[in-house]
């Protein structure tokens, strides 16, 4: 998978530990369904407890070509060899973050406004991500639910990507990227699923069934349309 920044980031799925089969399984499942991102994020997991699961998802992820990024821990994922880290604003500032990086690395910054992501993006951010856009029951420290109107004003603040988060899903993927998004992150609607393969497969057929030409097959691989 040789994408741009902004295909990649069409599906991001983020662990979570109470994914039913194990975080790792779970984001494993994912990338087969066709994750372009798989988003480590696990709070209140100690640093090793975090370390191992970015190295474990390491290898799978390279091998297809998916971002793997870290949540909160720049050192981590400095230390496993990951292609980012996402900071929210209790994390290290975004520019300080982009003192420290190699060159490439992905810095993906959570806002809440237009101006925040137009800020985040003069501090070096590769992407932004905003919500929660639907109501989640995975986050409960979030700002107010922003509905997806909001998605087309921070789009227009910005010419890096924009991420929508929040209870994402198949059935609101496609409506969020028509507003603005230009990929979706999901915790609930994949790590929390029967089979989090199909689960992935069918968000991603979402966001991208109008935008890059192609249908995607059950298992997530794409296809060229004749
Ligand atoms: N940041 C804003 S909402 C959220 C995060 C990490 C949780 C998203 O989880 P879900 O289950 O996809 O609503
Ligand atoms: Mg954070």
């Amino acid at each position: 998978m040789n994408l741009p920044l902004n295909q990649l980031l069409a599906l991001t799925v983020i662990t979570d530990p109470a994914a039913w089969t194990g975080p790792a399984v779970a984001a494993i499942a994912a990338l087969r369904g066709g994750a372009r991102t798989i988003q480590v994020r696990w709070k209140g997991g100690s640093t090793r407890e975090i370390l191992s699961l970015v190295q474990e998802l390491r290898e799978p992820t390279r091998a297809i070509g998916a971002l793997l990024i870290v949540n909160d821990r720049l050192d981590i994922a400095l230390a496993a060899g990951a292609d980012g880290v996402h900071l929210g604003d209790e994390d290290l500032p975004i520019a300080i973050a982009r003192q420290i990086a190699p060159a490439g690395f992905i810095i993906g910054g959570s806002v809440d406004t237009p101006e925040e992501a137009a800020a985040a993006e003069r501090a070096g951010a590769s992407y932004v991500g905003f919500g929660p856009i639907h109501p989640t029951g995975t986050k409960s420290n979030t700002g107010s639910v922003t509905g997806e109107q909001m998605l087309t004003e921070v789009k227009r603040a910005i010419s890096i990507p924009l991420v929508a988060i929040g209870g994402m899903n198949r059935e609101n993927a496609a409506s969020a990227v028509r507003t603005g998004a230009d990929g979706v992150a999901v915790v609930g609607a994949v790590a929390f699923q029967v089979d989090p393969e199909a689960a992935a497969a069918g968000i991603l057929a979402e966001v991208i069934r109008d935008r890059e030409g192609i249908s995607v097959t059950l298992s997530g691989h794409p296809r060229q349309s004749p």
